[in-house]
């Protein structure tokens, strides 16, 4: 009987966690995918692996500490903010946007991303909107100036957080430029996705089954129990040491 009560608290602990980092969430720093330099330069060549590009809008260029323009002098303004790859927001045209979606939230969840975004290079001023669907965050903007004194990749980390209104979560990103093709846009690095309050938390039919008996299960070994012990009570009221139950 043992067995079968740890089984039913095991059930219930499935639904119950307080804070993860969402398994179906991937690809955060972008080291995944296709990435750019101009010895074999492409730009919109696909999104890196686990994104998709936004309609009506180009997957981000996908950057990497080895990208270099031959004699532009700009591979020390190339840095990661991790690894050895991230975005610039711009695809080929003035905006790039990318998303995500990540399913299996627990609605009324608390769901945050950070995320990094630099002025990678002396002539990424633009804007990164970044945005959480299915949830009741209102997008973020963040501005970056053009700024022809900058001499390495400065990053800065942001926080978005909501509240899940559905049970898929859209995390996007969107740059725009002030000018097509000749301004760049912020870079974008280590995105992070948690929910606190659980994922998944709806079982399937066969887990309600389980739980279902587990509960019949631990109430009737409650129940024997706690017969046995009457069994066991000594004449005159007093107790032979058995009045708090094991727990297991
Ligand atoms: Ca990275």
């Amino acid at each position: 009987m043992k067995t079968i009560l740890i089984a039913a608290v095991a059930v219930l602990a499935l639904g119950a966690g307080t804070s993860a980092t969402a398994a179906g969430f991937i690809n955060g720093g972008f080291e995944d995918g296709p990435a750019l330099n101009f010895g074999s330069y492409a730009r919109g060549n696909g999104a890196p692996t686990g994104w998709s590009a936004v309609p009506g809008y180009e997957a981000p260029d996908i950057l990497s500490n080895a990208y270099n323009q031959t004699g532009a002098g700009f591979e020390q303004l190339l840095h990661a903010h991790s690894g050895d790859r991230y975005l610039d927001m711009n695809g080929q045209s003035a905006s790039g946007g990318l998303y995500q979606d990540v399913s299996g939230i627990a609605l009324g969840s608390t769901v945050v991303i950070t995320y990094w975004v630099s002025q990678w290079a002396q002539n990424s001023a633009g804007t990164l909107t970044a945005s959480l669907g299915g949830t009741d965050a209102l997008d973020q903007v963040t501005t970056v100036a053009f700024n022809n004194t900058a001499t390495s990749a400065a990053w800065t980390q942001y926080t978005l957080v909501g509240t899940a209104t559905a049970s898929t979560v859209r995390v996007q990103f969107l740059g725009l430029a002030p000018s097509c093709c000749s301004i760049g846009a912020p870079g974008l690095d280590d995105v992070s996705f948690t929910v606190i309050g659980g994922t998944a938390v709806v079982p399937e039919p066969a887990t309600w089954a389980l739980m279902i008996g587990g509960f019949g299960l631990a109430g009737a070994s409650l129940r024997r129990r706690r017969a046995a012990a009457q069994d066991q009570r000594i004449p005159g009221g007093k107790t032979s040491g058995y009045s708090s139950l094991p727990v297991s």
